[in-house]
């Protein structure tokens, strides 16, 4: 059997941009696998067993990014582990993953040549609606990170380390950018075209 390599969508944006459920509706409507770098962290949290349990629990509540030895380990793995088990699941969406240059590094050590970056999708809105998404989702989402304080921390991290990675694939022209603010199905429409266009 042909084995392809895997394509790769990097999504990025602020806490609370909608990343995840934009994520969700694009797999909804695409032949693409969401892997969440958040979702697989918080997996590896509260897997028994886990030497990372711990480390990783103080690192998202202080919205500090993991080392990256950690997370492109559960990101490598998660890609095989969907190749494996149908070959034709080659393209994934890798939501909120890099965010720092450490990340980045990390990426390029393990996975340079083995997978292509085809473009960045980037959910762009203003902190005050990541803040407010965040705190209203915390209500109900048992998250140890969506309360004022923690996401403060986010905000700052996100400013400071992902921002600067995000530049980085701009001045490559590999940044797709969305605005984020509206509802969920207008970003939608701006989601689609960009992905029919990409194809
Ligand atoms: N919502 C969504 N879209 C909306 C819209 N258009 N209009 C109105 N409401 C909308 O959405 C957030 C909330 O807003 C939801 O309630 C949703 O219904 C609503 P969601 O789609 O979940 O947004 P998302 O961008 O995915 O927000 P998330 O909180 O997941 O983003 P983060 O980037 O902060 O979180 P992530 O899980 O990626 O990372 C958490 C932490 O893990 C990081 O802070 C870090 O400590 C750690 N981490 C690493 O260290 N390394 C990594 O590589 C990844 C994570
Ligand atoms: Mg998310």
């Amino acid at each position: 059997p042909i084995v392809m390599k895997p394509q790769v969508v990097f999504v990025l944006g602020g806490p609370g941009a909608g990343k995840g459920t934009q994520c969700a509706k694009i797999v909804e409507n695409y032949s693409y696998t969401h892997l969440s770098a958040g979702d697989l962290l918080r997996a590896e949290r509260g897997r028994a067993g886990s030497e990372f349990g711990q480390l990783i629990d103080n690192y998202i509540k202080e919205g500090k990014i993991v080392p990256v030895e950690i997370t492109i380990n559960l990101l490598r793995k998660a890609m095989e582990e969907t190749m494996q088990q149908d070959s034709e699941k080659f393209r994934f969406l890798i939501d909120g993953f890099p965010r720092n240059q450490d990340n980045l590094q990390g990426w390029c050590k393990v996975m340079e040549g083995k997978a292509d970056v085809k473009f960045v999708l980037f959910f762009d809105c203003s902190n005050k609606v990541c803040i407010d998404r965040c705190l209203e989702r915390g209500k109900s989402s048992g998250r140890t990170d969506d309360n004022r304080e923690s996401l403060e921390k986010r905000i700052q991290t996100y400013l400071h380390s992902t921002r600067p990675v995000i530049e980085q694939y701009e001045k490559q022209g590999k940044v797709r950018t969305v605005d984020a603010s509206r509802s969920v199905d207008e970003v939608f429409v701006d989601v689609k075209s960009i992905l029919d266009k990409e194809g």
